[in-house]
């Protein structure tokens, strides 16, 4: 017991051995194949990975649990329609290897907590209910039953529902999610943060204050009509590179490829197609046609800049720049944005990009020529102080352009998790509108609570203090996932009791309240048996499309209960006298889905057009030009870029994926594309900063926060030296979270400020 308190909440720091080589100039081809046929046959067997592979993201097969990218309404690949990351989303949840209490009683919690992120994930899929009794350092087994009275008893013993938290990840399904947010509303709280607060919540903020919704505007189609497509902050080859099919055709199709990002991502320079024997055998497709290599956080002083050139394109070409018609017609606020620009100077716009002049004057040029723009975005743009402002300075982009509303133009923020658009869809918020709680009341006639819950820093915020005491996470790896690595342990640590709906085991598991359970539950490709029936699920894609998923795989324990089952049973043993039929809903997935039509908007006929092959689109206003704003006009809007100022040894650095993770789970060490092997503890530099600081690559360094009165440290990390621009560098999440200050949020949106971390690098001293 005494070394119980030893538990690590990060990443050990010992060096795995770092290979370097050129970094890559196209995405996929042969190798992507290999790679994902090893990771399925190696974890999965040749049997099972097959049956997987050909089922997955078919019509009436299996969602690939990776990212939200949609599939094509038309024709899909008979080769199966995944990507070498999805194969190695697949790997990770059917492998065969499994934990039972043998594996808990062998191995302590503290012993488990000083392995990698990696070395975690490879132990295989949680087999049975687990418990951790106060001041123990080895999980137990359970039953179900016992489990579910230990929650509802912490769940009843607290004095407010305010002191618990239910906190979602983007994988869970409609009809779960569905139902967790009725019983947590049940229960007496709106306490739901998401893996969406860290994600595209300053995208929800800024969509839904300009163009009244928080979804995007484009769907798949719109991709093989754009004259013009900008791809801001994301890195498509590695997190959705499907999309790379999309953007091949968009080209083939005569789109102009604009990418603007930091360092050069392979998957945006080519892309061989790994569906196609040429790809297969080499040939490529080159994609960006511009590439902006922007200073971290340049982006909004970068689309003011483009704003105003139109302007002045809009003067000298006898306003055929700007579509009048649209502008008039749908929008409010363009004399104020206009007067806006004018007062700002276009030179120390230019100079916070860092990039050329030329090199802006000529995007302002082909923009101002064409009319059927699409601008992508993802984490590079959200995970900033200044997002929403970044975010709707993309909305007025677009608005000047009147490339909103039809074919072939609109807002596409490329969502990160399968479901987590769907989520939000189905009420996980933890500022729900009145609307949705109006609804929940007329629906099942209970009084809902209106006061706004935490979102995810201010439940960590909300543990740290006492405030609050009972963390319940359906899915997810939160300690890892959330800013202020020792911060959030603490939180989470003061808890009474930590629970976890899991597939795999995480650090999560490891760094736990007084008393922890793990509740383990069927994957996306697990067959859901009932009464000897297979049952199927929901999910929403990133384009608003809603269809069915099925597992086809026999579970690897008996004792796995689906995520819904599990939701039903928590509800039961914690509200007495709840009128509401969770029995029938545990029983009845057709049941669920005839409630949330009942309830959430655009969900009529549920059970019947999720039934029909690739699902049916949700209503979306601005799709259609319609705004759902106080004024039913779209809105231009003002903002002030405020640059930040780095002190002479500080520098800015941004938090991304490598190519073998998907999030806070590592399938692999390499980062093939960027062609660092074999590591993850490094730190991507420009040549130059690297000199300057008298350091060299190779050499290993701390990286330091001083911000908000705290001293955080990330012990040794290897100089790479790498083409990214000066004082801007590079670091992989989850390694690097520890230096992201709990208080460095993104303004309205409080979206933890992942990419533009200010840090000092010095020599690591022992
Ligand atoms: N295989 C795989 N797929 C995934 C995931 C995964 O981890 N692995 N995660 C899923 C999830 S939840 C999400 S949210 C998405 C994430 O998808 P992405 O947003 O593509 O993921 P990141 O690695 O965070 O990369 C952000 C990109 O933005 C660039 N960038 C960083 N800062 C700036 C900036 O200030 N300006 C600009 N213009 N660019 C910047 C980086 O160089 C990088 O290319 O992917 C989803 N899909
Ligand atoms: N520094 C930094 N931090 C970041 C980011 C960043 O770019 N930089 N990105 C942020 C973003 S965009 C996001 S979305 C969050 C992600 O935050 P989370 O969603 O909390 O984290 P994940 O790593 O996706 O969660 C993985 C765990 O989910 C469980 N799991 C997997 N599949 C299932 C399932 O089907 N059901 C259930 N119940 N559990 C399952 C497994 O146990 C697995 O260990 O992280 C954020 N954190
Ligand atoms: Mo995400």
């Amino acid at each position: 017991m005494a070394d119980k308190k030893k538990v690590n909440p990060e990443n050990p720091q010992n060096f795995t051995g770092i290979r370097v080589s050129e970094t890559q100039k196209k995405a996929a081809g042969l190798p992507a194949v290999i790679k994902s046929v090893q990771h399925v046959y190696n974890e999965v067997g040749i049997a099972r990975g097959t049956k997987t592979m050909f089922a997955l993201n078919q019509k009436g097969g299996i969602d690939c649990p990776g990212c939200a990218w949609p599939d094509p309404d038309d024709e899909r690949s008979k080769l199966g329609e995944y990507c070498e990351n999805g194969a190695k989303a697949i790997a990770e949840e059917a492998t065969s290897k499994k934990l039972t209490a043998e594996f808990f009683k062998r191995h302590s919690v503290s012993s488990l907590s000083q392995l990698s992120d990696y070395e975690i994930g490879r132990k295989g899929r949680l087999a049975e209910p687990m418990y951790l009794p106060q001041g123990a350092d080895h999980y137990e087994a359970i039953t179900w039953d016992k489990a579910f009275e230990k929650i509802a008893h912490h769940l009843n013993q607290q004095e407010n529902p305010n002191q618990s938290i239910f906190y979602t990840s983007g994988r869970t399904s409609n009809e779960a999610a569905f139902l967790y947010q009725l019983f947590a509303r049940a229960y007496g709280t709106n306490n739901l943060p998401d893996c969406s607060n860290m994600c595209h919540e300053s995208s929800g903020a800024a969509l839904s204050e300009t163009l009244g919704i928080g979804k995007g505007s484009v769907t798949l189609d719109d991709f093989n009509h754009a004259e013009v497509i900008m791809i801001m902050g994301q890195n498509p080859g590695t997190n959705h590179p499907r999309m790379l099919t999309a953007l091949e055709k968009a080209k083939k199709n005569g789109a102009t490829i604009i990418t603007v990002n930091p360092i050069k991502e392979a998957g945006l320079l080519a892309f061989a197609n790994p569906q196609k024997m040429s790809g297969l055998l080499g040939g490529k497709t080159d994609l960006t046609d511009h590439y902006l290599q922007i200073r971290l956080n340049g982006d909004l002083a970068l689309l003011q800049a483009i704003n105003k050139m139109l302007f002045t394109r809009e003067e000298e070409y006898t306003k055929q720049v700007l579509d009048h018609d649209f502008i008039q017609k749908h929008t409010e606020g363009f004399e104020a944005f206009q007067r806006h620009l004018e007062g700002l100077s276009l030179d120390e716009l230019i100079r916070h990009t860092g990039l050329p002049k030329e090199q802006i004057e000529l995007i302002a040029q082909i923009l101002s020529e064409k009319s059927k723009i699409i601008i992508c975005w993802a984490m590079g743009l959200t995970q900033h102080k200044n997002a929403v402002d970044t975010i709707k300075e993309v909305v007025n982009l677009l608005l000047l352009k009147g490339s909103i509303g039809k074919e072939g133009a609109g807002t596409c923020p490329v969502r990160g998790h399968s479901n987590v658009q769907g989520d939000r869809t189905m009420g996980i918020h933890e500022k729900p509108s009145s609307k949705l709680l109006d609804k929940i009341e007329e629906v099942f006639q209970f009084e809902v609570p209106r006061k706004y819950g935490y979102d995810t820093v201010a439940a960590i915020e909300a543990m740290h203090e006492g405030k609050a005491n009972v963390f319940f996470g359906l899915g997810g790896n939160f300690i890892s996932a959330t800013p202020d690595t020792l911060y959030t342990a603490q939180a989470l640590q003061n808890c009474d009791l930590t629970v976890h709906v899991s597939t795999k085991l995480n650090r999560s598991h490891l760094i736990h309240g007084k008393e922890a359970l793990i509740l383990p539950c069927l994957a996306r490709t697990d067959v859901d048996l009932k009464n000897g029936k297979a049952r199927f699920q929901s999910v929403e894609n990133s384009m608003g499309v809603v269809h069915s998923t099925q597992g086809k795989l026999s579970p690897i324990s008996d004792d796995l209960l689906s995520e819904v089952e599990i939701i039903c049973r928590l509800a039961q043993a914690t509200l007495h006298n709840s009128s509401i039929e969770w029995d029938k809903y545990a029983e009845d997935y057709d049941f669920i889905r005839d409630s949330i039509e009942q309830t959430i908007h655009g969900f009529g006929k549920y059970n019947e057009r999720v039934r029909k092959d690739g699902g049916f689109y949700l209503p979306n206003c601005a799709r259609e030009n319609k705004f759902n704003t106080s004024s039913q006009k779209a809105q231009f809007s003002v903002s002030d870029f405020r640059p930040i100022e780095l002190a002479e040894n500080e520098f800015l650095m941004m938090t991304i994926r490598s190519h073998d993770q998907f999030n806070t789970t590592i399938y692999g060490l390499d980062d093939r594309y960027r062609g660092i092997y074999n590591e993850r503890r490094v730190i991507m530099m420009n040549p130059m900063d690297i000199k300057t600081l008298g350091l060299s690559s190779g050499d290993i360094v701390d990286l330091t926060n001083e911000q908000f009165g705290q001293h955080r440290i990330a012990k040794k990390f290897i100089v790479v030296e790498y083409n990214i621009p000066r004082r801007c560098t590079a670091t992989y999440f989850p390694e690097a979270n520890v230096l992201v200050p709990i208080q460095s949020k993104a303004d309205k949106s409080h979206t933890p400020v992942s990419k533009s971390v200010v840090i000092r690098i010095g020599k690591h001293a022992e």
